[in-house]
Parts: C-alpha cells; sequence; structure tokens
C-alpha cells in the first residue's frame, strides 16, 4: 500500500510540473484530491486494513495530500504571476472601471453666464475689465471727487493711496462705464461681468470678494423708460414674471435720476425675515440715467446723448434664484454644496 502511495505521489507530482493554466491545475487537483480522486480512494480504503499497517499507511497518506495541496498552491501562484508579468492577460479588462470625476462650473460663473446671455438676447455685448483700478476711473470719472462723501459708500480696499496715480481693488464694476465709453463713440450697449471688492464686515448678503454685472446703454433718445422696460424683462427671463420687482429712488454720484431695484424675498414671501432684514425685498442692483457730468468727462455731449447704467450683485441673484440663506456658502470651498450647482 506505502508503494502505491509513494507512486501516486510521483505521478501527480510530475504532472503538475507541466501543467500550466489555471482550469487544468483545477482537473489536477480533482483527480487525486476530489471526492472520487486517487489519493482519496486509497484514504476511503484504511478502514480495510489490518490495525497494524492502518496508522503507517493513513500517516504517509495524509504527508502526501498536505505535500500535494502545498505543491499546488506553488504552481497556481507561479501560474496567475507569468499572466500577470506579460500579454494581455496582465489587463483584466471585464473590471469595472474607476469613476471619473468631473469638473464642472462654480455657480457664480454659471450665473454670470446666464446673465450675460439674456442681456446678449437684448443687444448687449459683453466687455470685460481691470480688477486693479485707479482712484480715477473708481471714483473721480464717476463724479466722485476726491473726500466727496459719496466715498463712504463704497468702503474700499487700497492697494496704493499715496502714489501720483493712487490705486485700489475696485469696489464695483462701474469704472468700465468710463473705459468703454472713452473708446467708443455711441451707440454703446455693453454689459461688464467682473470681481469686486470690499472692506466688508461680512454677513449674510454682504462678501468682500463678489461679483457684479454693469450695464451701460448710450444713444440718443434713451429715456427712463428704456431702463424700466430693460430691467424688467431681465427679470422677468431671469426669475419669471410671477416675481415682484420694486424700484425705489437711490442714490449714486454717477447717475441722475438713480435707483434701486429688489426683487421680493424668496424665503418670506415678502413678510419680514433675518435674510431681508425684515423688510420683505432683497436689492440685487443699482441703477439710473447716466449723470451728464460722466458723459461731458468722456468727451460726449449731454445734450445730444443720454444713456442708462445699472450694477447688479451676482451672489445676490443666486440667492433669489435657488433660495440660498447665506452668502458666504458660495467661497467655503464646501463641495457638498458646490456639487448641487
Ligand atoms: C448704480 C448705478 C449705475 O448707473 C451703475 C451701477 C450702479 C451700482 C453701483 N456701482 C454699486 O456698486 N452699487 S451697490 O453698492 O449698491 O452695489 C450694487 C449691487 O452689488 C448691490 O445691489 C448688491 O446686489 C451687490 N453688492 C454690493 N455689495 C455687496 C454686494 N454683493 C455681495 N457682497 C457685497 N459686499
Amino acid at each position: 500500500m506505502l508503494d502505491e502511495l509513494n507512486k501516486i505521489k510521483d505521478s501527480a507530482t510530475l504532472e503538475l510540473q507541466g501543467i500550466s493554466d489555471l482550469k487544468a491545475l483545477d482537473d489536477w487537483r480533482v483527480a487525486y484530491m476530489g471526492r472520487k480522486g486517487k489519493l482519496t480512494q486509497v484514504l476511503r480504503g484504511l478502514s480495510d486494513l489490518p490495525i497494524d499497517q492502518r496508522k503507517a499507511v493513513g500517516s504517509a497518506a495524509n504527508d502526501i495530500k498536505t505535500l500535494l495541496e502545498a505543491e499546488l498552491k506553488g504552481r497556481q501562484q507561479a501560474v496567475k504571476d507569468a499572466k500577470l508579468a506579460g500579454g494581455l492577460d496582465a489587463i483584466d479588462v471585464t473590471l469595472p472601471g474607476r469613476p471619473v470625476s468631473l469638473g464642472r462650473l462654480h455657480p457664480t460663473t454659471q450665473m454670470v453666464r446666464e446673465i450675460c446671455d439674456a442681456f446678449s438676447a437684448m443687444g448687449f455685448e459683453v466687455v470685460e475689465g481691470p480688477e486693479v483700478e485707479s482712484d480715477y476711473y473708481n471714483f473721480e470719472a464717476l463724479n466722485i471727487p476726491k473726500d466727496h462723501p459719496a466715498r463712504d459708500m463704497w468702503d474700499t480696499i487700497w492697494i496704493n493711496r499715496d502714489q501720483t496715480i493712487p490705486t485700489l481693488l475696485r469696489t464695483h464694476t462701474s469704472p468700465m462705464q468710463v473705459r468703454v465709453m472713452e473708446q467708443r463713440q455711441p451707440p454703446v450697449r455693453v454689459v461688464v461681468p467682473g470681481r469686486c471688492y470690499r472692506y466688508e464686515a461680512t454677513d449674510a448678503t454682504h462678501e468682500s470678494v463678489f461679483f457684479q454685472i454693469e450695464g451701460l446703454a448710450v444713444d440718443k433718445g434713451i429715456t427712463f423708460a428704456d431702463l424700466k422696460g430693460s430691467l424688467f424683462e431681465f427679470a422677468k427671463r431671469l426669475f419669471g414674471a410671477e416675481r415682484k420687482v420694486r424700484f425705489r429712488c437711490d442714490y449714486f454720484p454717477f447717475v441722475e435720476p438713480g435707483v434701486d431695484m429688489s426683487i421680493d424675498c424668496f424665503v418670506c414671501g415678502g413678510k419680514g425675515c433675518r435674510l431681508c432684514s425684515n423688510t420683505g425685498w432683497i436689492e440685487i442692483l443699482g441703477a439710473g440715467m447716466v449723470h451728464p457730468n460722466v458723459l461731458k468727462g468722456v468727451g460726449y455731449d449731454p445734450e445730444v446723448y443720454t444713456g442708462f447704467a445699472f450694477g447688479l450683485g451676482v451672489e445676490r441673484i443666486l440667492m433669489l434664484k435657488h433660495g440660498i440663506d447665506d452668502i458666504r456658502h458660495f467661497y467655503a470651498n464646501d463641495l457638498r454644496f458646490l456639487k448641487q450647482f
């Protein structure tokens, strides 16, 4: 019986060396150690042996089984390694792909584009300008001379206040009104999207870095009715016809008359809440008829040309559109918030 066991061991070992695929290795395992395998048969027949042989044969058969199992494992690993080392099998094309996380546009960028598209459809051209501005364009050319109290309306972050040409981070996009008019003759119809900076105590509706979109239309015969019509049309396109819009008198030194435009608060429906400072309205833009001094400053004759201008806060509009109750969410870089857009 021991001889028979040794023959089984020798033939199994020899056969194993010639096998180089996993399916054949499994067939080999079944042939020797499966339910009807050669070695299994020997182990099953142990009970028929005389008691004095049973122990020695049993122990030898178990040793051979352990040995063959170890050799099988080694051979399986060698076959797998050889497959990985070369050829097409190195890549398992059946594995599911790794998900690619797609980038997206920031909600502010999306809104800037949406607003610019709405005005483009009304005949406005999109232009851009510098974020580092001179005192002249940010204030003086807009009819806000040095030491004028209106400068307090724009909490300014100065870059260099004491130079011959004082520079600052623009507090609004209005300086671009002047830059555009200096370079063109009427008719002018532009919108100017861009980042603005203010030395703000931030709260639910105020950030120190935020986006505005400036609008400017100058031509012969432009009236306040054109301003109202354009801004109503814009609000209707963006918010739907059912939203309420309010104009109130406001003061900006570069317009006469000046207004601000508000939309009814989406949170309280106009009743008053924290977001709208209990007024029921959220202001989204300032506007007015371009002041004759500004027109004169760029060489336009205010007796011939008139115009309207406006400046709107992009984040405030986003807040209105999506029911966001705090402007600070936009730049806190929390992906859980940003991925919703
Ligand atoms: C007025 C008349 C014109 O003919 C042209 C433009 C203007 C707007 C003017 N340049 C201006 O900046 N007015 S404003 O200070 O009232 O700001 C305009 C809009 O920007 C506000 O209605 C608001 O929506 C937004 N805004 C202002 N400060 C902000 C802000 N948004 C976020 N954070 C702030 N700190």
